[in-house]
């Protein structure tokens, strides 16, 4: 399962200096050789795949790369200097397409690889080099050539760091929704989501991980029952599940009931999935009678060395230290598996 991050940028490269078409000036003499020193060339616009990023956030906010133009020559033989290139930092993984024309252009697969998405002009040359011996003194320089310009399209395939798993109707797509651009359909009855949906989770120092949002689970899913269970293959990759549970109206439910179904599903689904690391939510925190209940059933959990998090989709409540923790445990995650 993954999740395209993308976005447009435009880039444009310096243009090329114009050579000069200068004379020397000497004491006495009207008119001196040739000495116009040619233009600079114009700085490129380079993408550079880095391997501190992991998405294209930046490229969201800032979506305009100028390099610096060549300066002109001139005369006494100075060449202009050449304009400075604009790096633009991108996560490796990111491939770059042509806006305008659909066209792969290129694929930073590797941190450190580099990709001239716009090219610099070239510098004019002076009037230097244009003297022969029956051409003394040439007026002409050329011009500076033009910097490239173009629309680009990024794109990154990220993969789902964290799962939401639960019974239809707890609030898992509401979840999704409160915490990320995603729009997932959301509505009070149960199989609202029939296909995953993936979203970017942001947090605070430029840290995120993407959330993918699946189907219900019910009793029986693994014999077929509601949606069956095979679109938990989505959640193949994921280093940590949510498990969100509410207090339903519906008979014979209650939290640690629903838990354990939930949990019996997994293991037969996959043991692998079910081994990962799981944070416990009790959902619709916002309800008063749910924050009431929470002690009760979070006392409930802790027989079982479960800690039952309250949190709300629709007041936002809770929602900040569960992020931290699934952040702690994608850390430990890939410190186990550097
Ligand atoms: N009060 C309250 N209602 C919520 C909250 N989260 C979800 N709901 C409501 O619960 C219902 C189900 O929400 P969804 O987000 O569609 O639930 P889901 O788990 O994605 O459901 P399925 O896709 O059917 O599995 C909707 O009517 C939501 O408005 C919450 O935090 N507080
Ligand atoms: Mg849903």
């Amino acid at each position: 399962m993954h999740f395209i991050d993308e976005c447009k940028i435009s880039v444009v490269a310096g243009d090329g200096g114009d050579g000069s078409a200068a004379f020397r000036r000497e004491a006495f003499v009207p008119r001196g050789g040739p000495a116009g020193g040619d233009g600079g060339d114009g700085g490129s616009v380079i993408l550079v795949a880095d391997a501190q990023l992991s998405t294209l956030e930046d490229q969201q906010y800032r979506k305009h790369y100028v390099a610096e133009r060549g300066e002109p020559g001139s005369g006494a033989d100075k060449y202009g200097k050449a304009g400075r290139e604009t790096l633009v930092l991108v996560p490796a993984g990111t491939r770059i397409f042509d806006h305008e024309t659909g066209a792969l252009l290129g694929d930073l697969a590797v941190a450190g690889e580099r990709f001239i998405a716009a090219q610099g002009g070239t510098g004019g040359r002076g009037n230097i080099h244009f003297a022969t011996s029956t051409y003394q003194s040439p007026d002409k320089a050329e011009t500076g050539t033009p910097g490239e310009r173009r629309m680009l399209r990024l794109e990154l395939v990220l993969l789902a760091d964290v799962g939401l798993v639960g019974y239809p109707n707890v609030g898992k797509s509401t979840l999704l929704a409160a915490s990320s651009r995603a729009r997932p359909k959301i509505g009070n009855y149960p199989f609202t989501t029939l296909t995953p949906q993936l979203g970017l989770v942001g947090l605070p120092g430029g840290r995120s991980f993407v959330m993918a949002d699946v189907p219900g689970l019910i009793e029986g899913a693994s014999e077929g029952a509601g949606l069956g269970h095979r679109f938990l293959r989505h959640l193949d990759r994921t280093r940590v599940l949510i498990h969100l549970l509410e207090i339903s109206g519906e008979p014979g439910r209650d939290p640690w009931r629903d838990y354990q179904t939930i949990r019996n599903e997994l293991t037969r689904f996959s043991p692998q999935l079910a081994a990962r690391p799981e944070l416990v939510v009790l959902g619709k925190g916002d309800v008063t009678e749910v924050a009431e209940q929470h002690r009760h059933f979070s006392q409930q959990f802790s027989e079982h060395q479960i800690e039952l998090h309250l949190i709300s989709g629709v007041s936002g409540v809770g929602l900040r230290e569960l992020y931290e923790k699934v952040w702690a445990e994608i850390a430990a995650h890939d410190k186990l598996t550097r």
